[in-house]
């Protein structure tokens, strides 16, 4: 089962360790995103890309999902250091072509580190390895489309599966889900599942709509926010900008988190003199060191003192809940000690934290993956959820929800109808715009399509934009399950793993990324956005593409289905290629919210779309008010001489795509199978700092998985707790551990023990 370290990496002892940053960002960040640009683009390139990121008229930053601030408040260089470095990666001058494809077999890519595959460059032509060959070779994008026709045609629909990663644009997501549907099927797993279905799932039940209640604004005039399993100073890096001007005005910041990270600590504006020159402001007032998973129970344990405070916003909980008296009885039998394995921490800290939380009238919660990624993530929102609700956090100005989104389109491509399980009223409403019937029983998720292709249930895959066989968990499952499809078909910008990992006959058919003109037959083409506040925004590239051969991936999944359906009188995909204005035109008239489009995408920093909580206090859920929920604590058993490993990223990377082989905040130089592990649980291990180690996770079934190789780095983590980066730990998680409610991964929970390879090294 082991998966071998790729050829070509640097040996767990080669790697330098020094001590952790407290600071993030300020000149090195800017240095550092600057020189990922030179290297890749050269200086003109380089100065022209970067100034029209998240510029008005310019391209929306392929890096995350944080909003951009109005246009008044804009600064020239609107992007940070890994911005830079997303954009230095699609825009770089190195090229794919079929000269690289003869001279590599698939073997020898499949061999290959994500890191040498991701240097390679930009994908030139569309390319295809037939059953039993070992190379791919040049294929017309006519006889692509027609190859694909044919696996289609004659099959259930409900055997194909189409993914979807967050970078696509709302005019492709759209057209994408309508050409699965039009097809016949509901299989639209997407990158969102191994990401915030957690987030979705909670908020829909709770507040009736599955993403965050607040704006830029909000942040900026909190009096308290609390950043939950987040690092933003690596994955939301201009969010920092935002806490530092909530700061100025007053905010006090807790941050959540079983790692020091070095930008909630403290942060160096680059666009300050002080954040160039100082030490910068240190942002988070209160660092909450919890034990992995300990979320659950610390938001209990608040919310259980609140009560026991009065600290309850009575009118708001009488006239907009439901479920109070329940929850309340609940937290009345809060076991403490429970609460206190759980999360590690001291209990002053924890009372710390309720009286914060009972003395601010505006409180945002912001949190990313530390909090969706496990067996528990939907109640833990949910419980996040109760304690806002008690002080009335919802629909006031300051206050809020902030689920902070990953890639910059996951949330538009969502809006879209990118979801296996759509609601009754959008099938409707495209039913009657399309007059096709379109399918009503749910498709396959991201996890449930691993079991199909697995199983053989499934054999075509296609994917628009992504790396599904290395953002997958249960890396030896996914990939058998990969190369047991028929057909697996890529839409892509760069080379990837999942290139290599395919199934008997594979296709390669490369897009234009966001930076790059789109020029179509009506003239250059905008595309829009949607932001983790929902923000729906233009994005106009203005690259010239990385190849004359590209297409855009609107035109992509528009040729595709032409043919594979034929042209069909409801639906004019061939006028949809020509001019994105019809597709917008026809998203105006089916999804709420959207009225107006191309006029309101005309406006400065474009629109942002009805949040009914946000705006009015109203809840569409089932009770028709906020609903308080009632969640189990169940302490998660490490067994003695275990650890519970979180998979994270470094700073160089972006998710499956690694810029370079360091860690600058967190002291890691030059690799990255690496381990946290703290300096008492090493002692308690007889583990020191510096040995390699295999990575061995244990299941509840009995089975084990096995990563090998990984250096060991004493490190201020939180007690019991391990951590390493996904992609290389995704051989550890089962693919069937999975949060209850949304069926995410648990990438951030994994009982592992370490087995040493090597002696100590110090
Ligand atoms: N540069 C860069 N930017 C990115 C990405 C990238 O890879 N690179 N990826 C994008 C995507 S798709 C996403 S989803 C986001 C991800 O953004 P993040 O969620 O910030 O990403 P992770 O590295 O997974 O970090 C998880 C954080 O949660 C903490 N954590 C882990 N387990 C727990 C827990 O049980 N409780 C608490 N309280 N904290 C915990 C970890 O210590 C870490 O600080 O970033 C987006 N932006
Ligand atoms: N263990 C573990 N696993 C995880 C996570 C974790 O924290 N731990 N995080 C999960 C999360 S939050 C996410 S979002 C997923 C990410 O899963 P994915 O979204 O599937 O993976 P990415 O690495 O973002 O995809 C990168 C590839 O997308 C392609 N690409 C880039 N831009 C474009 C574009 O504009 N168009 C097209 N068509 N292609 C493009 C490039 O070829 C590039 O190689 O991974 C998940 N997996
Ligand atoms: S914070 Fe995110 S969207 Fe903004 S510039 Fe940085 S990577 Fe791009
Ligand atoms: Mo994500």
């Amino acid at each position: 089962m082991a998966r071998k370290a790729p050829r070509g990496e640097p040996r767990p002892s080669q790697v330098r360790v020094t001590a952790p940053k407290e600071s993030a960002a300020g000149i090195p960040g800017v240095v550092h995103g600057l020189r990922a640009g030179l290297s890749q683009m050269g200086a003109t390139r380089t100065a022209l890309t970067l100034s029209q990121v998240n510029q008005v008229g310019g391209f929306d930053c392929p890096g995350c999902a944080w909003p951009e601030p109005d246009p008044a408040h804009r600064h020239t260089a609107e992007f940070c250091e890994n911005g830079a470095k997303a954009v230095a990666e699609e825009a770089t001058l190195r090229r794919v072509g079929p000269e690289f494809f003869a001279e590599h077999t698939v073997e020898d890519l499949a061999g290959r580190g994500d890191y040498w595959l991701g240097q390679q460059g930009r994908l030139t032509e569309p390319m295809v390895k037939h059953p039993g060959e070992h190379h791919y070779h040049p294929i017309g994008w006519d006889a692509a489309f027609a190859l694909i026709a044919t696996h289609l045609r004659g099959r259930k629909p409900d055997e194909a599966i189409f993914y979807t990663s967050g970078r696509t644009s709302n005019e492709a997501a759209f057209l994408y889900q309508l050409f699965a549907r039009a097809y016949g099927t509901n299989n639209l797993p997407d990158c969102s599942n191994m990401c915030h279905e957690s987030s979705g799932v909670a908020l829909t039940e709770t507040i009736g709509v599955g993403k965050g209640s607040v704006t830029l604004d909000d942040i900026h005039t909190a009096d308290l926010l609390v950043v939950v399993g987040q690092n933003p100073g690596t994955n939301h890096p201009r969010m920092l900008t935002a806490l530092e001007r909530a700061k100025r005005n007053g905010a006090r910041i807790v941050a959540v988190n079983p790692l020091p990270e070095a930008g909630l600590l403290r942060f160096k504006n680059p666009q300050t003199p002080s954040g160039i020159a100082g030490r910068g402001t240190p942002l988070a007032d209160d660092f909450l060191q919890i034990r992995v998973n300990g979320d659950l129970a610390l938001f209990q344990a608040v919310g259980a003192l609140l009560i026991q405070r009065g600290a309850v916003d009575r009118e708001f909980v009488e006239d907009h809940t439901h479920g109070f008296a329940e929850y309340s009885e609940h937290l009345a039998g809060l076991d403490w000690g429970k609460v206190d394995a759980a999360t590690g921490l001291p209990r002053e800290q924890v009372e710390a934290f309720a009286d914060a939380l009972a003395g601010s009238k505006r409180t945002i919660v912001c949190w990313a993956m530390g909090l969706t990624q496990h067996r528990n993530s939907v109640a833990t929102i949910r419980e996040i959820v109760n304690v806002l609700l008690l002080g009335g956090h919802i629909g006031r100005p300051g206050a809020g929800v902030c689920p902070v989104r990953g890639h910059s389109n996951v949330q538009g491509d969502r809006t879209m109808g990118i979801y296996e399980k759509p609601k009754a009223p959008f099938l409707d409403a495209l039913s009657a715009e399309f007059g096709f019937s379109p399918p009503r029983d749910p498709g396959l998720d991201v996890v449930d399509a691993i079991r199909a292709m697995r199983d053989g249930r499934a054999p075509v895959f296609m994917a628009l934009g992504g790396n599904f066989v290395a953002a997958a968990p249960d890396t030896e499952v996914t990939a058998a399950a990969l190369r047991r499809c028929a057909l697996t078909v890529q839409v892509s910008t760069k080379l990837n793993r999942s290139h290599a990992i395919c199934g008997e006959t594979a296709l390669i058919l490369p897009t234009l990324g966001r930076t790059e003109r789109d020029v179509q037959a009506s003239g250059e083409q905008v595309v829009t956005v949607e932001d983790s506040m929902s923000n729906v925004h233009a994005s106009r590239g203005r690259l010239t593409p990385a190849s004359d051969h590209l297409l855009s991936e609107v035109a992509i999944v528009s040729r595709l289905a032409r043919a594979v359906l034929g042209d069909s009188p409801g639906i004019e995909w061939a006028a949809f290629e020509r001019d994105y204005r019809t597709i917008r035109d026809r998203i105006s008239r089916v999804i709420p919210g959207f009225d107006s489009y191309e006029q309101r995408i005309a406006e400065p920093g474009g629109f942002t779309l009805p949040h009914p909580p946000r705006d009015s206090r109203s809840f569409p859920t089932a009770t028709g008010r906020a609903n308080f929920t009632v969640n189990d604590l169940r302490v998660l058993r490490i067994p003695r001489g275990r650890l519970i490993l979180q998979t994270l990223r470094s700073h160089d990377q972006y998710n499956t795509t690694i810029y370079g082989l360091d860690d600058r905040y967190r002291g890691i130089k030059g690799g990255r199978r690496i381990v946290f592990v703290s300096p008492g649980d090493l002692a308690i291990l007889g583990i020191a700092d510096g040995a390699t180690v295999d990575l061995v996770s244990e299941w509840e079934d009995g089975s084990e998985r096995r990563a090998p190789g990984f250096r060991v780095v004493s490190y201020p983590t939180a007690s019991r707790c391990a951590a390493a980066y996904f992609p290389e730990a995704n051989a550890l998680v089962p693919l069937d551990s999975t949060a209850e409610g949304s069926n995410t991964p648990t990438s951030k929970s994994v009982i592992i023990r370490l087995e040493p390879t090597s002696p100590e090294v110090r």
